[in-house]
């Protein structure tokens, strides 16, 4: 989110939650967010949470074509929302919180079963998205779409996470492709990158 934010130049006032210390639990938020997570983002009054969702609102209001106008294409922007979710972000995320967040906030270290597990399901769906991305520049073709901020999300973080992903040639090419975004490279404004690891903890 914060990298689209910044790829579309939007002006967006950016707030700091600091996870740990729960102010994503805490009564105020949880009026923004009831699940208790960021991002959310505030836009004239009206409260959207869910990533992807944010994505799709901040790509309509800057009318820049990453949210496609084909239905066709749109449909399909679904389809990867719903499989990163289930599948590629789900097993990069388990990574992440086994390497990254665990040490982070003192719950040990990681544990065997669940690494084992999520490297077993990232790199079965990094199978199929090296495949799909073997003979496309980004997910629906030759168009960057809010589908590749969305799947790619987790990839910034696969050092720190020990995520597979150097095994995956065409989807480390898709990645350095939009690594070529000086908003993919740096996506967070510096007062929330000041206030520490911003990884997780910023709402939009
Ligand atoms: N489906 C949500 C997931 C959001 C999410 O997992 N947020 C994490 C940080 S990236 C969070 O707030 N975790 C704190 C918690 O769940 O208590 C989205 O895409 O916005």
């Amino acid at each position: 989110v914060c990298a689209l934010a910044r790829h579309l130049r939007l002006p967006i006032d950016f707030r700091y939650v600091d996870v740990a210390r729960g102010a994503h639990k805490a009564p105020q938020f949880l009026a923004l967010n009831p699940n208790g997570q960021v991002p959310v983002l505030e836009d004239g009054g009206r409260v959207l949470p869910e990533s992807n969702a944010i994505l799709v609102h901040l790509a309509t209001r800057a009318q820049c074509g990453l949210w496609p106008r084909d239905p066709y294409d749109q449909a399909q922007v679904m389809r990867w929302f719903g499989w990163e979710m289930d599948r590629f972000t789900r097993a990069g995320g388990e990574l992440y919180f086994q390497y990254a967040v665990r040490p982070r906030f003192g719950l040990g270290p990681a544990e065997p079963d669940a690494v084992a597990g999520a490297i077993r399901d990232f790199r079965a769906a990094a199978t199929i998205l090296d495949a799909h991305l073997a003979d496309r520049a980004w997910l629906l073709g030759d168009a960057m779409s809010v589908a590749d901020f969305a799947v790619a999300g987790v990839l910034p973080y696969a050092e720190d996470a020990r995520i597979p992903v150097r095994h995956f040639p065409h989807v480390t090419r898709w990645h350095a492709r939009l690594n070529e975004l000086p908003a993919w490279r740096e996506p967070f404004p510096p007062t929330v990158a000041a206030a520490g690891d911003a990884g997780a903890r910023h709402h939009a």
